[in-house]
Parts: structure tokens; C-alpha cells; sequence
């Protein structure tokens, strides 16, 4: 049987660009169940590929979001999509669909290389190619072009603007989003920055799900418990939390508080725990763990010394630099995200996570190594998370076995790390890659990432790790 509509659709009040799996399996799921009135359906944008549209296009925006629980999997309808556009075939669909008056919010999920920026400074690049084209025609390729040159379609036409709702493993990351589309539209026109600082509203969320890639088993686990043949399922954990600053415009949106999202003044310190404590250790896992042979963060978790390890990172590197958010304890939140990390149905790999390195390790591991570093603390479990990274993007393992590294500066991380045939050499230049390292804190670590580094080609990376617990 194929997936039909039955009900009407819900009408559209969010646009949302950048259509991955883990919004279907968070944000779209919420935004469901919080539509008590049918005004929040959700149109969604593909800013590269149509594959996500092929899929869902055929049965009315409807997929399954697989649960997989530790005992056993669940399957749910999720409904609250109603269409997807795919960018490049119709820029201008989308621009006015984004400038439609019955839209209130356009919130995405574009990964961390989707904001064109540089990820060390958190300013917009203005030599990417995407946002050179963006700020010289009028039809957009990125997130950040679409976003401002549809707030300049709503100005123009009288419009109140929307609420840009980011969605991304960013720290800051509504007014990093909020920098980056004022820097673009004062490159359009003075006048559109002026009516986007004071009307448009940005605020900051943390988002969180563990979402492992699609695979043909999800496809056939779907069949064999709904019947019904779904292109377009995705899977998740159990858990979630979405945690938003309530600053939205006019204050529209749909009653997410009752829903389970937590509503707040300032999400800094969910988002410092979130991105440090759990995505900075699955960066740590990624890499050491792809490096050890260990293909998914389970099998990490299995592994006595890489399950010890992470808590050491947890215990005695990340939580001594942060601040707890009002009434959570850090060791339960650590105890709660190793009990996730161990969950045996989900197998999310190794390799998935170790995508685009370069744009993740400043918030997921710098931040919490440079506030160490200023406060006298060591963080020798890090120091080795980078080495790892820096073995990881010279593109072949330990053993010399070649990796498939994905990640948008793969080119120039390998020439980098190639041209130096010296541990000190290579440590060294890698460091100088300003997108990833700021100056102060590249020269503060060349010490203990040589010793890391070391560390790791002599003694194997289960080995180097086993040496820190
Ligand atoms: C992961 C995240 O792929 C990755 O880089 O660390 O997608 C992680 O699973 C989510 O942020 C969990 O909320």
C-alpha cells in the first residue's frame, strides 16, 4: 500500500530550508503535534538535491518516523509536511513561498557549512561561491541569500518579516544567523539591514536527537510493521529536547510549550552543554573510533576503555569549563547521554559523524580547550580528539588504509597535512588553518596536540586512549 493523505493537509505557516532527516525526525514531528488548529503545516525546501522530494512528493508529504528503542521499534505518521521545493529548480518558487503572508516562520536546518561562514570567527564569508553569486543575483543558492532576499521581497511589499528559526548544532546560533543575514543585506541595501535588525527576530534554539542515516533496513522495518511501502521514513532514539528563546515575531507560533519544548529567556548554557558535552564527545568517539575500528558510537560504548574515556572527557575536561543551566546536574545529563550513546538500536556511525570536521570541532571541542587552557587545566582527552581529527583528514587510517573524508575543506586539509612528513611538521601545519584554529589558540596547543599526535602513532589510537583512563 502506498501513503495517501486522508485528512486535508494543514495550511502553511513555516517554510523550512534544508529538508535532512533530522528535522523530519524532530522539528517536523513537534511542530505536529503542537498544530492544534491546522495553521502550522510545514513547506519544505531542498537546497541541493531533489532526492527528498522524489520521495515524498508520491505520497502527499507523509512518512513514518521509526523510533528505535532499546527493546523494540515503533513507527509513527508524520503529517505535518505538505509540499517540498527543490531550489535550484525554481529559486523564485521559493522566494515567494518565503514571502507568503500566511508564513510566519522559516526556520533550517542547513549544517554548519550550509551559514557560509567562517566557523572560526562566526563571520559570513563573503568569497564563498554561493554568497558571491547571492550578493550579485537576484535569484539565491544559499540559505543565507534566500533568507535576506525574501525579507527584502516582504519589506518591499509592506509585509510584517518572519521569524528565522535555526535549527542547527551552532553555538549562538540565532544571533550568529541574525549577524551573518544583516552583514549580507547591508551588501543589498542599508535600508533592508535597518528594517531586519529592529523587525525580524532570531531566536537561538538547541536541538536535540540522535537521527542515524536512513538505511533499507529502516525502509523495510517500515513496511513490516505499517504495511504500508514508504520511500521516506526516517529513524531516531527516544529521547528529545528542543529548547528555543521565545522571541518570535509578533509573537506567532504554534503552542510548543505544550508539547514538551522548553520556552526560555537565554538558551546559551542548554546549547554549551548540548554542543560540548554530547556533540563533542561524539566528535571524540568519531574520530578515535573510526581510527580504532570501531564503525558505529555502540560499538564505542561497548568498548570498556572508549566507554571509560568518555567519561573522563565528561568529568574531568568538559564540565569543569561549563555552566549548568538553571537546575540541571551535569554528571545525570552525562550518566543520561552514555545510557543513549549505548542504546543497541541505533546503530549511528562513526564515519557519519566525522563529516565535516572542520566546521564542527570549534564549538564541539576548541571552545571547551581554549577555556581549559586559560584556566590551567589540561585536556589531554581532547588534545587527543584533535590529533585524531588531524590523522582522520590526512585521508588514510593508522594501517595506511585509505578514508572517505567528507568535509568541505577536505582538498586542503590533506595537501596540508601531506606536505609535512615530520609529526612536530604536520601538528604544526595543520594548525594553521585559520577557519578551524584562531592564532592564539593554534600557537596555546601546539604543545599538547604534538604529544597527543605522538601519542597516537605510537601506541595505536585504542592504545593512546587506554593511556588516559
Ligand atoms: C552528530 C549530531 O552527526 C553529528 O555530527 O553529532 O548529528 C548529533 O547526533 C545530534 O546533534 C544529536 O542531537
Amino acid at each position: 500500500m502506498t501513503l495517501q493523505r486522508t485528512t486535508p493537509a494543514p495550511k502553511v505557516g513555516i517554510v523550512h530550508l534544508g529538508l535532512g532527516a533530522f528535522f523530519r525526525a524532530h522539528g517536523a514531528v513537534y511542530i505536529q503535534e503542537a498544530d492544534r488548529t491546522g495553521d502550522w503545516g510545514i513547506l519544505g525546501v531542498s537546497l541541493q538535491r531533489p532526492d527528498v522530494r522524489d520521495a515524498l512528493a508520491p505520497q502527499d508529504g507523509l512518512y513514518h518516523a521509526l523510533e528505535l528503542g532499546p527493546d523494540g521499534q515503533t513507527a509513527r505518521l508524520v503529517t505535518s509536511i505538505t509540499g517540498v521545493l527543490v531550489a535550484p529548480e525554481d529559486p523564485q518558487a521559493v522566494l515567494e513561498a518565503m514571502a507568503d503572508p500566511g508564513v510566519k516562520i522559516v526556520s533550517l536546518t542547513v549544517t554548519e557549512k550550509g551559514y557560509c561562514h567562517n566557523p572560526a570567527t562566526g563571520r559570513l564569508n563573503p568569497d564563498h561561491p554561493d554568497i558571491a553569486h547571492d550578493l550579485t543575483q537576484p535569484l539565491p543558492r544559499s540559505a543565507i541569500g534566500f533568507l535576506t532576499r525574501a525579507l527584502q521581497l516582504r519589506q518591499q511589499r509592506g509585509l510584517r518579516p518572519f521569524t528565522v528559526l535555526t535549527c542547527d548544532n551552532l553555538p549562538n546560533n540565532g544571533r550568529l544567523l541574525r549577524g551573518l543575514v544583516l552583514d549580507f543585506a547591508h551588501r543589498l541595501s542599508p535600508d533592508l539591514a535597518a528594517w531586519t535588525r529592529t523587525e525580524a527576530r532570531f531566536p537561538a534554539t538547541m536541538v536535540d536527537r540522535i537521527v542515524p542515516a536512513t538505511t533499507s533496513e529502516t525502509l523495510a522495518t517500515v513496511a513490516r510493521l505499517t504495511g504500508t511501502e514508504d520511500r521516506a521514513p526516517v529513524q531516531h532514539e527516544p529521547f528529545r529536547q528542543w529548547v528555543i528563546e521565545d522571541d518570535f515575531v509578533d509573537g506567532r507560533r504554534p503552542d510548543l510549550a505544550a508539547v514538551g519544548v522548553e520556552l526560555v529567556g537565554d538558551v546559551t548554557a542548554y546549547e554549551h552543554m548540548k554542543l560540548r558535552m554530547l556533540n563533542g564527545t561524539h566528535s571524540s568517539l568519531a574520530y578515535l573510533g573510526y581510527l580504532a575500528g570501531h564503525e558505529t558510537i555502540a560499538d564505542c560504548m561497548a568498548d570498556p576503555v572508549f566507554a571509560a574515556f568518555t567519561r573522563t572527557l565528561w568529568l574531568d575536561e568538559i564540565i569543569p569549563a561549563l555552566t549548568p543551566p538553571p537546575g540541571v546536574d551535569l554528571a545525570a545529563y552525562a550518566d543520561r547521554l552514555a545510557e543513549r550513546y549505548r542504546n543497541p538500536g541505533i546503530r549511528h556511525r562513526t564515519w557519519q559523524i566525522a563529516m565535516d570536521g572542520s566546521q564542527k570541532l570549534p564549538q564541539r571541542i576548541l571552545g571547551t580547550l581554549a577555556e581549559n587552557l586559560a584556566a590551567g587545566r589540561d585536556s589531554p582527552g581532547l588534545a587527543l580528539a584533535v590529533a585524531g581529527w588531524m590523522v582522520y583528514v590526512g585521508g588514510s587510517d593508522l594501517s595506511g588504509r585509505p578514508i572517505d573524508v567528507r568535509d568541505p575543506l577536505a582538498d586542503r586539509l590533506r595537501v596540508t597535512a601531506a606536505a609535512k612528513s615530520t609529526t612536530v611538521g604536520k601538528v604544526a601545519a595543520l594548525l594553521t588553518v585559520a577557519e578551524v584554529f584562531p592564532p592564539d589558540l593554534a600557537k596555546a596547543m601546539q604543545t599538547c596536540l604534538t604529544l597527543a599526535m605522538k601519542s597516537l602513532l605510537q601506541k595505536g589510537a585504542r592504545g593512546a586512549v587506554e593511556s588516559l583512563t
